[in-house]
């Protein structure tokens, strides 16, 4: 009977909190997609021909798997603990890394930016 005793126990801790909306954590596929360049119109990357960036989607303390010369990247079956979900969305170079977007998101709400990055976040099936 663990999953009933750890949902009682998530209803209990929204209760005491008076914050239902927050109690219960919501899973999401969130699907990020990068600005074709850098805000200055040069692109991500120049070694070796490649321009796409190395994308490194990164929810609250959640780091997902790079996506290497991609102009998109998946962060599948994130967990949101509240409603407004810290977003960072870096491409990873060999040293100092650009900064693509970085803010907060409202997942449930659907689309956002953050910087240069595009968010489709859906709840998971
Ligand atoms: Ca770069
Ligand atoms: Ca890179």
């Amino acid at each position: 009977m663990r999953p009933m005793g750890l949902l009682l126990a998530t209803v209990f801790a929204g209760s005491v909190l008076a914050l239902p909306e927050a109690g219960l954590a919501q899973c999401f596929d969130v699907a990020v997609t990068v600005a074709q360049t850098k805000p200055n119109g040069r692109p991500w990357d120049t070694e070796g021909g490649a321009y796409a960036p190395d994308i490194e989607i990164k929810l609250e303390e959640r780091t997902f798997p790079l996506c290497k010369d991609a102009f998109s990247c998946q962060a599948p079956g994130f967990r949101a603990s509240s409603r407004m979900v810290g977003v960072t969305v870096t491409d990873k170079d060999a040293q100092n890394d650009d900064v693509i977007g970085n803010g907060v998101c409202a997942l449930n709400r659907g689309d956002c930016q953050v910087g240069q990055a595009y968010l489709r976040a859906t709840p998971c099936r």
